[in-house]
């Protein structure tokens, strides 16, 4: 082979190698570029250097000295080119592979735990603290256990169609089951007073947390569906005094020491006496619920003799807890499912 052939090979092959790495828009390409001319087992580059053993013997020192020369000029060719991708920064990289290692990482979104679920599990602990256990009851109830074990007797305004989601599950008169196959979703969780009852003898001290329903229309402070802790404690010489006291507690383990807890007479057929339960807090009073001494005929209803045990019970409504406690004024917001509201708690 000639001299000035193999010289005019490696001019070629310099010239397009340089073209190639400057054309290189990213690492990729440039990559690409440097496998095809530099690439140890068949680039271009190796190629040109099996012409220098078929070169005449007396031009073999300067074509393996050109040779060198142009191999070096490809490489820096190259190095150049590596320079001037990544001066582009960030940018340049990201768009050669869609991944830049220098960009801090976006945080997965996590959801977390309903305001709601919170109070409930916050309640929880601290009745656990005050030695209160936790029992569930079913949401679908029957007559028996949301209306007569509770001494609220077939006439009783409690029941009115319009107050209670009845099921009509059998024979229905005037939108009120009949008979003894009737039932209703839950219209407070009282009905668990019975079923904790009819389950263990006395002492019983138990809470309840759970959905229960009426057909209220939705305002400020009412929703259709809503939250309510029972707590029940039945044993020999309980009074009024345990009832406040325990309510204190709670209500100053919730909110804080400067909560005060008032007591105003009220009725419920299943509390005698009976009262509602006001909480102030900053200087704004509440009603949480209603509470009361067992009435003897309940107890009489599971089995329970009243000349031996007293009992105390408690329903306080969740929703109006938590609203109170975050400073939330409407209790819908809790429903709407506004992540953006969910995600301050
Ligand atoms: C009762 O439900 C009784 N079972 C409470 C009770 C238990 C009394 C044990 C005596 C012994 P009341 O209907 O007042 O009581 O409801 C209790 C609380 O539930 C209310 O004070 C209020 O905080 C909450 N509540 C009632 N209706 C709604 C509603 N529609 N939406 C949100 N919260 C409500």
């Amino acid at each position: 082979m000639a001299l000035a052939d193999f010289l005019a090979d490696l001019d070629e092959l310099v010239a397009q190698a340089s073209a190639a790495f400057e054309a290189a828009t990213d690492t990729e390409d440039l990559e690409a570029a440097r496998i095809e001319f530099l690439g140890a087992k068949s680039g271009r580059l190796k190629n040109v250097q099996k012409g220098l053993g078929k070169v005449d013997k007396p031009d073999k020192p300067a074509a393996g000295k050109r040779f060198n020369e142009i191999k070096k000029q490809i490489e820096s060719a190259l190095e150049d080119a590596g320079k001037r991708l990544s001066a582009g920064g960030a940018k340049g990289v990201a768009k050669t592979t869609g991944f830049d290692p220098t960009v801090p990482g976006t945080r997965p979104q996590l959801g977390h735990i309903h305001p709601i679920t919170q109070t409930i599990e916050e309640l929880t602990d601290i009745m656990g603290r005050l030695g209160f256990t936790v029992t569930e009851g079913p949401e679908v109830e029957d007559l028996w256990h949301n209306f007569e074990a509770l001494n609220i007797p077939l006439a009783h305004p409690a029941r009115d169609p319009l107050d209670n989601f009845y099921l009509a599950t059998g024979k229905m008169t005037a939108g009120v089951p009949q008979g003894e196959g009737g039932w209703l979703l839950r219209s407070q969780t009282s009905t668990v007073q019975i079923r904790a009852m009819e389950k263990t003898k006395p002492p019983v001290r138990i809470i309840s947390l759970g959905r229960v329903y009426r057909p209220d229309t939705a305002d400020a402070t009412h929703y259709p569906m809503f939250h309510q802790i029972e707590g029940l404690l039945v044993d020999r010489h309980v009074t009024m005094a345990d009832l406040k006291s325990i309510l204190h507690l709670f209500a100053s383990s919730f909110f804080g020491d400067d909560v005060d807890v008032r007591f105003r007479p009220s009725f419920f057929p299943f509390t005698e006496p009976s009262v509602e339960v006001d909480m102030s807090w900053h200087d704004l009073w509440i009603e949480f619920g209603g509470a009361g001494m067992v009435d003897p005929n309940v107890l009489r209803s599971v089995g329970y003799d009243p000349e031996e045990v007293s009992g105390l019970a408690f329903g306080l409504g969740i929703e109006r807890v938590c609203a109170r406690r975050h400073g939330i004024t409407d209790i819908r917001e809790f429903y709407k499912n506004d992540v953006r509201f969910l995600h301050q708690f």
